[in-house]
């Protein structure tokens, strides 16, 4: 591990105040830096490192020298019509290497293996299906996230798999090529599932992802990229402790699809990589310190055009396609620079100081030529567009530190009922100094308007999970096209995943007109209630 300014790796050192465990000479000046008044005793104590001059970060510096894993492609079979996969949650050990000392294994949960799990890949107009196993010693489920799908399909916290049960969603898939992903939803315990590694992509393939030049051999220059943080405790173990701090554990500790320090060996003029925060609370602002890159989708699909930027903003749960120009025999560094989270409280206790590298990007000495990226549109396309002058709904959401309009999740009430064939205008609102993501199940939605003003060119394309600035009101525009179901919800919530467990969360049902709504309980999958 490579030295750094400060000792303070996590924000569990940071709330303890960088005690014993700061390395740092803190100078008296530094220490009587004014800070935002009024917060507590644990950000002012952070504060003196905070206020140090020079970068200073809590995520720990790295050598890259490990290759970077590539989750598998997840086997499918054909049965019947039905693109039929298998998924297994299951414990297993894994190395985190070199975070943690040579020869540690850490336990972990993953999908067919250890940590995280395969890729599933599907093409618009296939039916799917999934034998989903649950092999843990507590109920977990699977989410498909940002999947359009019937909710008793959607493994939400209504679809828990009890231990040694499985359940078998299917769908047909009917939505534009996307980056999805897939993860645990259970009651009050998604943090803890996901962080523990059950996580995995879910790609969507169509017309326009067919026939575009973009680059598209799966983990050659076509990359699936989970970026993810952790804190290991001093036996080399996955360390979830709540110490307070907000959004959530931000981790000393960065991966890429579970290899920290990990490398990516190059051999085509572009890459594309897929980026996936798959963190429970961390926010990153990924970019190049070199180059800029084409952002060619977000998390429902591609964009009208490439957009060259130098960096893009992930929080939890969001997605980016972008693809990098790489020259011969050269090295460059997918990072994290510092991250702009909006008016929060104190940006550095909630990481927006935090500066590093994610993943190199080592290139071969010849490489073989990639087109610029494009593609034309999707037959599919007109159908798919959304238009805010169909809206005849509007719904407001204000979020505090853990309610949405003034309600913690109960799983016995509706808060939203939406009518079948209805384009609506959700107006979400975080109304304190603290970062947060909004996701919304079953939709993707196009973000019209933050505070009147039109959504940077980034938020431009289908998404279905937003950053919350404070005090910013986002306009999102969304259709709810199919799936009538009056006692089977979908979810909304916060993506920093504590404060969903924590109770930042509603549930919506869409119906036929003048259908009543009413909740049933929340059921295991085999039809027992698990709550
Ligand atoms: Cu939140």
């Amino acid at each position: 591990m490579t030295a750094r300014r400060c000792g303070c790796t996590t924000r569990r050192d940071v709330a303890r105040g960088h005690g014993a465990s700061c390395t740092h000479n803190v100078g008296a000046g530094a220490r009587n830096r004014a800070v935002v008044a009024g917060v507590a005793t644990v950000v002012l104590l952070t504060a003196a490192c905070g206020a140090l001059p020079g970068s200073v970060t809590s995520v720990d510096a790295v050598t890259f020298d490990q290759e970077l894993a590539i989750p598998p492609l997840a086997e499918s079979e054909v049965v019947d019509g039905v693109r039929t996969f298998s998924l297994t949650a299951q414990e297993g050990t894994t190395s985190f290497a070199p975070a943690t000392e040579p020869g540690t294994q850490t336990e972990t949960w993953g999908f067919d293996g250890a940590h995280l799990g395969p890729t599933l890949r599907a093409e618009r107009g296939e039916r799917v299906a999934v034998d989903v196993a649950n092999d843990l010693d507590e109920a977990t489920s699977v989410h498909w996230h940002g999947m359009h799908l019937p909710p008793a399909m959607d493994g939400g916290p209504h679809q828990e798999i009890e231990p040694g049960g499985t359940w078998r969603p299917t769908w047909e898939v009917d939505q534009p090529a996307a980056t999805l992903w897939y993860h645990p939803h259970p009651h009050g315990e998604t943090e803890e599932h996901v962080y523990r590694g059950l996580a995995g992509m879910f790609i969507l393939d169509d017309d326009a992802t067919r026939a575009a030049d973009l680059p598209s051999g799966y983990g050659v220059d076509d990359v699936p990229v989970i970026v993810q943080d952790k804190v290991f405790d001093d036996a080399g173990q996955l360390d979830l402790t709540d110490d307070g701090g907000e959004p959530g554990t931000l981790g000393g500790v960065v991966m890429a699809n579970g290899t920290v320090g990990a490398y990516h060996e190059v051999t085509t003029e572009r890459v594309r990589l897929r980026l996936l925060n798959g963190s429970t609370a961390r926010t990153y602002t990924f970019g190049f310190p070199d180059r800029s890159f084409d952002l060619v989708a977000s998390d429902g699909g591609l964009l009208e055009a490439p957009l060259e930027l130098d960096q893009v903003r992930l929080a939890p749960g969001e997605r980016a396609e972008i693809v990098v120009t790489m020259a011969a025999g050269e090295t460059t560094r997918l990072a994290s620079t510092e991250t702009d989270l909006g008016s929060v409280a104190v940006p550095f206790a909630m990481g927006g100081d935090d500066a590093f590298d994610v993943l190199e990007l080592r290139a071969a000495d010849e490489l073989t030529p990639s087109p610029e990226p494009a593609w034309e549109p999707s037959q599919h396309a007109d159908g798919d567009a959304l238009d805010a002058a169909d809206a005849t709904v509007t719904r407001t959401f204000e979020l505090d530190e853990r309610r949405i309009n003034g309600e913690r999740m109960d799983p016995g009430r509706i808060d939203e009922v939406a009518t079948v064939g209805d384009t609506e205008i959700w107006e979400v609102r975080s109304t304190v100094p603290m970062p947060h993501s909004f996701h919304v199940h079953d939709v993707q939605f196009r973000v019209l308007s933050i505070d009147g003003g039109p959504p940077p060119e980034e938020l431009a394309g289908r998404k279905d999970t937003v950053y919350l600035e404070p005090r910013r009101t986002y306009r999102l525009l969304m259709r709810f096209e199919d799936y009538t179901d009056g006692t089977v919800p979908y979810m909304y919530h916060c993506h920093m995943l504590r404060h969903e467990d924590e109770g930042m969360m509603g549930q919506f049902v869409v119906v036929e007109p003048g259908s009543d709504a009413t909740p049933g309980p929340l059921q295991g999958a085999a039809g027992h209630a698990t709550h």
